[in-house]
């Protein structure tokens, strides 16, 4: 075991396994400390590269991420600590590796539960290696001031009341992780504070032992008092009896060993710690209180006068001018994390987003409040779903049809069609669905399908100001607009479109009202008379109608239908019913696998 410091204010550590809450205790303690480099040079994350953001202070930084050991190491050659949180399984094999770095001086194993056999294979690497094991099953350590383990010391509040954030002259060494936290926080009541802190861990076999670190601290300047915090079982503490008896700490010790009460019950009792139970009575915590306290160890008679002993040392070298006290100072304050301070109504944060229409943070999504178990339960159907997320209520039965009749409708209207034809194009030339489908639905506008938004609006501007439909057309002439909603390719008045007729029929039939739709029809009439391809198309047919539904339903307002066309809902219909369609165009071409299509020179007129 290497003989002074372990850690400085510059050492960095590679972190074995990303977890977020330990590596930002180390990154916040670092900003407490005024560090300026963060102690976490590199995560490893086996089989993920990248990098991980993560905050320094009030910054946030982006710390390397590395799949594997020996590339975070050549990376970071100067980070020579090795912080392991794999998992009992793996941690083993990962410490092992990384030992067998050059440039890793010092692995700490978190894991509880490491087989014995593994532990004992690092430690004889480590110390052929003359490199320092802490663990298994430890919290870690700190060094107040300079760099700490993990979670080592718990929460900032924590590190704070135990002035962590600056160095003391106390070195002190426990075997376990959590009395560590204690003995830090009765450490800074009654002496400067702590220099050193190691958790050498609960395990039979650890890495380090008591008497390697009290040696270590011997060796340390700084570290003018030694506390050591022992418990029951194994004899880890008589190396570091024999230690104080051939005169190798010169330094005062105050130590106790934790399990006194093993004694009250009458079989071998086994505490928290894999190595913490009564064996034999040298074992016990009564033998190796006494035996410290026979080398020369300053031992209390009990646990709760352990504090007065620590403080009885600390004053009388204070008095006797080998410790001047260290001068306080105040930490900075870290920034809380938004979400924390939230939680606790610290703070309030403006949102980024308002939505109204559904919401997925309870046990089930709602579309405008129903649960989806709702849904499916009264058997909604597409029309229904379309109600309440476009129009964020349920409408009746007949206008959900309506909508669902338009969709089936619309679904597709042939391969020659301007959207299917791009998607038929798009599918050859070797794209993707979501490639096919958006090229054909990025046809859809004022020529092709996306009329039925303008169609509503001009039908309700002239039938609402009282416009025959020859004034209507003869004045959308005079302005050089063509009336949406009328006109076709194909479709003709001795050859009208089906699809029209099916909507026509439909709402004469359930519509409480079908004004707009009539006035519709008397429009195309005048338009027929002037050409014959100026039939009502399906845009038409479908802006109007929907005029009907939203001012005969009784469930809109008249400032909610003008904003609904305002807005233009109403091409959103052609839009969702033609995906259906160009899905189809594009698995359909894709099924015949059809090479890359190419427009045929003939087909094109060449001119100048
Ligand atoms: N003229 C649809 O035009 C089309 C006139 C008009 C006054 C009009 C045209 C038009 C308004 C937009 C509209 C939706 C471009 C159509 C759809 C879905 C589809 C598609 C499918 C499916 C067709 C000939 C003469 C000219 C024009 C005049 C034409 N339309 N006058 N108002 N609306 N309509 N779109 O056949 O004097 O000779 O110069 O823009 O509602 O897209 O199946 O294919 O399901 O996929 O190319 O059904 O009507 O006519 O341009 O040769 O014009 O008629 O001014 O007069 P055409 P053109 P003149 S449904």
């Amino acid at each position: 075991m290497a003989t002074g410091q372990l850690f400085s204010r510059t050492t960095q550590a590679l972190f074995y396994n990303y977890k977020q809450l330990p590596i930002q205790r180390m990154l916040d303690f670092d900003f407490l400390c005024g560090r300026e480099t963060p102690s976490v040079a590199g995560i490893i994350n086996p089989g993920a590269e990248g990098f991980q953001k993560l905050f320094f202070g009030q910054e946030e930084i982006a710390i390397p991420v590395h799949s594997t050991i020996e590339a975070a190491c050549a990376a970071h050659p100067t980070a020579d600590v090795f912080i392991n949180f794999a998992s009992f399984r793996s941690a083993a094999a990962s410490s092992i590796s990384a030992l067998k770095q050059p440039t890793i001086r010092v692995v700490a194993i978190i894991a509880e539960g490491v087989p014995e056999s593994d532990t004992k294979q690092l430690i004889a690497y480590a110390r052929a290696n003359n490199k320092v094991v802490i663990g298994p099953a430890t919290v870690g350590g700190i060094q107040a001031g300079a760099f700490k383990i993990g979670d080592t010391a718990g929460t900032i509040d924590n590190i704070i009341q135990c002035k962590l954030y600056r160095p003391g002259s106390v070195g002190f060494v426990s075997k376990s992780g959590g009395m560590s936290n204690e003995l830090y926080n009765t450490i800074a009541r009654v002496t400067d504070g702590i220099y050193e802190g190691i958790a050498i861990g609960g395990d039979v076999f650890p890495g380090s032992t008591l008497s390697d670190h009290v040696l270590r601290f011997n060796n340390i300047p700084q570290v003018k008092m030694i506390v050591v915090l022992g418990e029951l079982g194994g004899r880890d503490e008589y190396s570091l009896v024999e230690a104080l008896k051939q005169g190798k700490v010169t330094k005062p010790v105050v130590a106790w060993v934790s399990g006194t009460c093993a004694r009250l019950f009458k079989s071998e009792v086994q505490f928290g710690h894999a190595g913490a139970k009564s064996g034999g009575e040298l074992e016990s915590a009564q033998a190796k209180n006494q035996a410290l306290r026979d080398a020369g160890a300053v031992v209390p008679t009990s646990y709760e006068a352990f504090e007065i002993v620590i403080k009885e040392t600390f004053e009388k070298l204070v008095e006797e001018g080998k410790i001047t006290p260290v001068k306080e100072v105040t930490p900075p304050q870290i920034p809380e994390d938004l979400n924390t301070a939230i939680k606790s109504g610290k703070v309030r944060a403006p949102t980024h987003i308002i939505s109204t229409i559904s919401d997925d943070r309870g046990e089930e999504p709602c579309y405008a409040g129903v649960p989806m178990s709702s849904i499916v339960e009264q058997g909604y159907g597409v029309g229904d779903v379309i109600s309440l997320l476009w129009f964020k209520r349920s409408l009746p039965r007949y206008c959900t049809q309506f909508i669902e009749i338009c969709i089936m409708l619309c679904a597709d209207h042939g391969p020659c069609v301007s959207g299917a034809h791009n998607t038929i194009v798009t599918a050859r030339a070797g794209k993707d669905l979501v490639s096919s489908l958006v090229s054909g639905l990025l046809t859809i506008g004022p020529r092709f399908g996306g009329a039925i938004d303008d169609a509503a609006r001009y039908f309700k501007d002239a039938y609402d100001r009282g416009l025959t439909p020859y004034e209507f057309v003869e004045s959308m002439k005079k302005k050089g607009i063509r009336v949406p909603g009328i006109g076709h390719r194909i479709k003709r008045g001795d050859n009208r479109d089906k699809r029209v007729e099916l909507l026509q029929e439909f709402a004469r039939t359930h519509f409480p009202s079908v004004r707009y739709m009539e006035y519709a029809v008397q429009v195309e009439t005048y338009t027929l008379s002037k050409a014959n391809n100026l039939v009502l198309n399906v845009d038409g047919a479908i802006g109007s109608l929907f005029l009907d539904l939203l001012a005969g339903s009784g469930l809109f307002t008249k400032q909610e239908i003008d904003e609904i066309v305002e807005i233009g809902y109403l091409n959103g219909l052609f839009v969702l019913a033609r995906s259906i369609g160009l899905i189809g165009h594009t698995f359909d071409q894709k099924r015949l696998k059809q090479p890359l299509y190419r427009h045929p020179w003939e087909d094109v007129l060449y001119t100048k």
